[in-house]
């Protein structure tokens, strides 16, 4: 299999970080004179750009949020006039209001390189027909596939998310080679399929799935559904979109691309951070953004780093899976799902009705996730009659889906009768394996 830029992904490790060095040096002076919340913690730390010579001084740096993007709600951390962003995408917060992260001509062309690496790393040329079925829009996965396909030079069908029937027919009838979707959706295609007798008519090779943690039994079963070669993709929407780390054909851990973010790992209570190998929090700086550059992110994501040469002859170093976060995101169907976006709704619609008592129960059935939500009712509505009770609950279920954007089972249930915790309130169960 080729190599997109052998110059660059099979850079030897010195100049990795000579390289790392340099553009760490300019992107931290970058933010200081335009991002005022980075301006601001260098401030309070003692810190001035000239203090930091290269990556051994990293760590000194002050910590980048999930909530700094809230705080600074909608374009108060870009680093550019707007007249220089492009294009935006979104995410889901912490509570009603969406992350928002913008992108410059020059970091569009970034990010599509970064994912035609990946195409390339996992056998794709030219010749491909790539099925893109992440979602377009505000999330990143669609038009970040769409953009790595268009500069690998592959022909990109841009069919979004849903419809499973026209996606099986148009990756029939137009024979597509490749397909970028979410693990959960590829597997329930391959079922699809599979009762329709049409997986001898499927011309898939490589399939690129991520944006939600997915375990190896599932993708052995995509592979053998689809008939094609499973590789994981990773990324998040404040670093980039998809394309921050990725597999290549030794599908032996994702390939950060250190030319372009630095990843670190760190003990998520001491925020020490620990030697190679170890398990921890995974926390990215961009060195080469414009538009929206973040210094030291804590990603939330639970893996660890290794160093090692791959047997591929990359020297990118590769991420272990994320087996976990440091916080209570969900994510379910692809969505990014936090405990305290439900509160909110919870809270809204209340009007007396429900207690503060509820909690979420994930699984995965038939391959798809279940989202359930029991909420408390009060003594009040539990006197009154079903009529009213389904009333409340159709509330609710509507302020969910206006908040996330999926459907989540609500139901309301008797007083007192979610078990009460000693220490701090068990909110979420999640059956799914991974
Ligand atoms: O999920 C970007 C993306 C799109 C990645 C398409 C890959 C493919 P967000 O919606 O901001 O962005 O969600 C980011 O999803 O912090 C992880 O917790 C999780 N995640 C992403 N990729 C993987 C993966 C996109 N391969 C959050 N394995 C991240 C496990 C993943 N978790």
């Amino acid at each position: 299999m080729s190599i997109r830029n052998p110059e660059i992904e099979c850079m030897p490790r010195e100049q990795i970080v000579a390289m790392q060095n340099e553009r760490l040096v300019a992107q931290v002076k970058r933010c200081y004179e335009n991002v005022e919340c980075f301006r601001k913690r260098m401030d309070e730390a003692g810190l001035t750009p000239d203090d930091v010579h290269g990556v051994e001084d990293l760590s000194k740096l002050p910590f980048s949020y999930k909530s700094d993007l809230r705080d600074y709600y909608p374009f108060g951390l870009f680093a550019t006039p707007m007249s220089e962003i492009v294009r935006v995408h979104a995410s889901s917060g912490t509570t009603g209001k969406r992350i928002v992260v913008g992108y410059t001509k020059n970091d569009l062309a970034m990010w599509a390189d970064c994912v035609a690496r990946m195409m390339e790393a996992v056998g794709l040329d030219e010749r491909d027909i790539v099925q893109v079925s992440y979602g377009y829009g505000l999330f990143t996965g669609g038009l970040g596939a769409h953009g790595g396909t268009e500069a690998l030079g592959a022909t990109v069908i841009p069919m979004s998310s849903g419809n499973t029937s026209l996606q099986i027919q148009t990756m029939v009838d137009f024979g597509a080679t490749a397909l970028c979707c979410t693990p959960s959706y590829a597997l329930y295609l391959g079922e699809e399929i599979e009762r329709l007798g049409l997986k001898d008519q499927l011309k898939l090779k490589a399939g690129i799935f991520g944006a939600e943690p997915w375990s190896e039994d599932m993708r052995l079963q995509i592979q053998e559904k689809l008939g094609l070669k499973a590789y994981d993709i990773y990324g998040l929407s404040e670093i980039l979109g998809p394309g921050v780390a990725c597999e290549c054909e030794c599908q032996a851990g994702m390939h950060v691309w250190e030319d372009h973010f630095i990843p670190e790992i760190i003990d998520p209570d001491t925020c020490e951070v620990l030697p190679e190998g170890e398990s921890g929090e995974l926390v990215f700086t961009t060195i080469t953004k414009e538009g929206f550059p973040l210094i030291r992110y804590r990603t939330r994501d639970i893996c660890s780093l290794n160093y090692e040469k791959c047997a591929c002859g990359r020297t990118h170093v590769r991420m272990r899976k994320p087996s976990g976060r440091s916080d209570d995101m969900l994510i379910i169907r692809g969505v990014n799902v936090f405990p305290s976006q439900i509160e909110e709704v919870l809270l809204r619609v209340s009007g007396g009705d429900i207690t503060p008592n509820y909690q979420i129960v994930v699984d995965r059935v038939n391959n798809t996730d279940t989202f359930d939500v029991n909420v408390e009712m009060s003594e009040t509505l539990f006197a009154d009659d079903i009529r009213s009770i389904e009333a409340v609950e159709k509330r609710i279920t509507s302020g969910l889906r206006d908040m996330l954007g999926i459907s989540a089972k609500v139901h309301l249930v008797n007083p007192k009768t979610i078990a009460r915790s000693e220490g701090k309130a068990k909110r979420v169960i999640d059956n799914r394996k991974y």
